[in-house]
């Protein structure tokens, strides 16, 4: 097996160390930094996306997955910036106003950043005028609201109306979703996407940044 396929299934395997160690080694053997990403990182963490949502895998295997691939990610930041790989979109995440839940959103996160996206976290608990406010800072794709709670995917819509007062609702797609959520409630809220699963809404939300 080449040093990419080994990456891939250490990745799988949540091994972080030794993911860390083959992104090393690999730089050092001159396989390029946009290869690395791709081949080795990334191609590992789809398998545990389509693995998740297929439930033959779940929580705790993509929790260690993700966490062996930001480790690999770590070590390559540097050349990746040096060597011009390019994002293919930002996007801006966090759970509702009210709402304290982060686990599947932390998901949705990783997730975004194995399919390449920039993904600027908001965390828990995040206003509609912050969601909006950080969209238009960082030049934004997609809004990615998440909320656990019936009593708090209301503010979902909030996030709407505000991104539609402050003139962004052409610029940016809102994508929705939580254990409440479902597709009539983003039709009735006038948002883009709603996703069931964390690997969709990777898939998707690729889909919308390119194209
Ligand atoms: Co809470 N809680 N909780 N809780 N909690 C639920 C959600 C609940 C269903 C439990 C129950 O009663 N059966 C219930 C909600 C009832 C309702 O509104 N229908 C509930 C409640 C009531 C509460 C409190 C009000 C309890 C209290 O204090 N009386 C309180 C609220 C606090 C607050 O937020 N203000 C509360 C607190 C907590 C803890 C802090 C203890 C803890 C959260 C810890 C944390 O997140 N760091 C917690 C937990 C863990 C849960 C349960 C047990 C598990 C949630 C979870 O993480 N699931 C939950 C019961 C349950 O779901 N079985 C429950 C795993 C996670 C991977 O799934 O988040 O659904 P999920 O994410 C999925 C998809 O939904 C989707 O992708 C993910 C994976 O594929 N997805 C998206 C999520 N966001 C997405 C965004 C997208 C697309 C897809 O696009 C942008």
């Amino acid at each position: 097996m080449g040093i990419l396929e080994d990456m891939s299934t250490l990745l799988q395997q949540g091994r972080a160390p030794k993911v860390k160690e083959l992104v090393t080694q690999a730089l050092e053997e001159g396989i390029s930094p946009k290869d690395i990403l791709e081949e080795g990182l990334l191609s590992g963490m789809s398998v545990i996306g389509e693995k998740f949502k297929n439930n033959e895998v779940f929580v705790p295997e993509v929790l260690i997955a993700a966490r062996a691939m930001n480790a690999g990610v770590e070590i390559l930041k540097p050349y990746l910036v040096s060597a011009g790989v390019e994002t293919k979109g930002t996007a801006v995440i966090g759970t509702v106003k009210g709402d304290l839940h982060d686990i599947g959103k932390n998901l949705v996160k990783m997730m975004l950043e194995g399919k390449g996206l920039n993904v600027i976290d908001l965390g828990v608990d995040v206003s509609p005028e912050t969601f909006v406010e950080k969209a238009k800072e960082y030049n934004a794709d997609i809004i990615c609201c998440s909320a656990l709670l019936t009593t708090t995917m209301t503010e979902m819509k909030n996030v709407v109306d505000k991104a539609c007062a402050e003139g962004i609702r052409d610029k940016v797609k809102i994508m929705i979703g939580g254990a409440p959520v479902t597709q009539s409630f983003c039709d009735s809220i006038g948002a883009d996407y709603y996703t069931p699963d964390a690997a969709t809404a990777s898939e998707v939300a690729l889909k919308i940044c390119t194209g």
